[in-house]
């Protein structure tokens, strides 16, 4: 209930409420380097100053990180991929945010981030061995410092904030970056980390990317305040960034990452963005949003934005443009047909990673369940 005695909020200071704040129009205290049409921008706190060669490496990132997400749609369109979530329109997000880590610095994952573990280098055909259902996880986060998806929404910011103390213990130069969507911010896990990294000033970059929609559950319905308000409560920094901007996603995650690395603690980033597909291939938005909504988030597209900006500043010519729709096309084709030649896994194969040794519980159901596997006609 409001309390009589304080002022009234007015909307600018309370913008999430409004419907309209999901649309076009850019929210108060966003960060920004480039806009929409590709024009460059400073901002008092954040600069960012890129070689030609760094923007094109950026710009190819973002083409072929869509190209591999639009390939697993359609493969799970046909039947080759049990679900897919798909990271459309969020690419700039997770390659600015995923270029600014180290090696030696640690990323926790939800399901989302295909774009991130791009640049981690792992195989996107080991994301689609998980989806397939053919693996168990994909690659080991060990040899990628990217550790295995989490479906279980906000769980692994408490793993990520686990993690960071042990590098805080170690005295690594280094920092753990943790991915999140608004609806995690709901979750408990999710507040009870950012308490555990502030009182032990863990060395962890909050990333939540605020991509308006927790399935049918609009932004609204999480939070009354902007999301990246939400730190100082807990007593450390927030930043909300244009989310679809990858320098300004870059410049913002390097700063925090290395405050972390530096003993100044944590910092929660919102990246204000939009999921501009459906939650995942199981969804129908058409049933909880309206069209003028996506349509407005179109003009706001984290590629097209880096293109205009290559173009207007003749960074790159055609044949560069052409040699990356080649070599997207490429990737997609070569992705499908990885796919498609992995193998099987044999049924009784899921019993042997439950535990590291034998264990005669395990035994006795695998042996029920290959008896069960017998009673099929062959
Ligand atoms: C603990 C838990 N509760 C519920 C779910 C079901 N669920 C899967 S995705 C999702 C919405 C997550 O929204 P958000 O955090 O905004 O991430 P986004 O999918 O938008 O990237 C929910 C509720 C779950 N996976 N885990
Ligand atoms: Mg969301």
């Amino acid at each position: 209930m409001a309390n009589p005695s304080e002022p009234a909020l007015t909307a600018q200071e309370w913008p999430v409420t409004a419907e309209a704040s999901r649309g076009a129009e850019a929210p108060p205290e966003l960060v920004q380097l480039l806009t929409p049409e590709g024009e460059r921008v400073e901002h008092p706190d954040y600069d960012i100053d890129l070689t030609p060669e760094e923007v094109r490496s950026l710009y190819r990132d973002l083409v072929l990180v869509r190209s591999i997400d639009l390939e697993a749609v359609a493969l799970q369109r046909q039947g080759e991929l049990g679900i897919w979530a798909s990271l459309l329109g969020q690419e700039a997000a997770q390659i600015g945010s995923g270029r600014a880590l180290t090696d030696a610095d640690m990323a926790f994952p939800t399901y989302r981030e295909h774009g991130v573990a791009w640049c981690r280098d792992v195989d996107p055909v080991k994301l689609l061995g998980l989806f397939r259902g053919v693996n168990h996880g994909g690659w080991d986060p060990k040899e990628h410092n990217f550790h295995l998806y989490t479906i279980v929404i906000g769980s692994q910011t408490l793993h990520a904030v686990g993690y960071a103390m042990g590098i805080q213990r170690d005295d690594a130069a280094a920092a753990t970056l943790v991915y999140f969507g608004d609806g995690a911010t709901s979750q408990g896990d999710v507040n009870e980390s950012f308490i555990w990294a502030s009182v032990f000033n863990a060395p962890i970059v909050f990333f939540c990317q605020n991509n308006q929609w927790a399935i049918s559950e609009p932004l609204e319905k999480q939070t009354r305040i902007p999301l990246y308000r939400r730190a100082s409560g807990f007593g450390f920094p927030g930043v909300r960034v244009d989310g679809n901007d990858v320098f300004a996603c870059l410049a913002v995650t390097r700063k925090a990452l290395e405050a972390a690395r530096t003993g100044q603690g944590p910092t929660l980033i919102e990246a204000f963005t939009y999921r501009m597909g459906a939650h995942t291939t199981t969804d129908d938005p058409t049933r909880y949003r309206v069209a003028s909504e996506l349509e407005a988030w179109k003009l706001k597209d984290p590629i097209e934005r880096v293109k205009a900006y290559l173009f207007k500043n003749e960074l790159a010519d055609q044949a560069f443009f052409d040699a990356l729709d080649a070599e997207a096309d490429q990737l997609g084709a070569d992705l499908r047909r990885r796919c498609l030649a992995m193998p099987d896994p044999q049924p009784l194969d899921i019993f042997d990673h439950v535990y590291r040794e034998p264990h005669s519980l395990i035994d006795e159901e695998r042996a029920q369940f290959a008896a069960y596997l017998e009673g099929f006609e062959k």
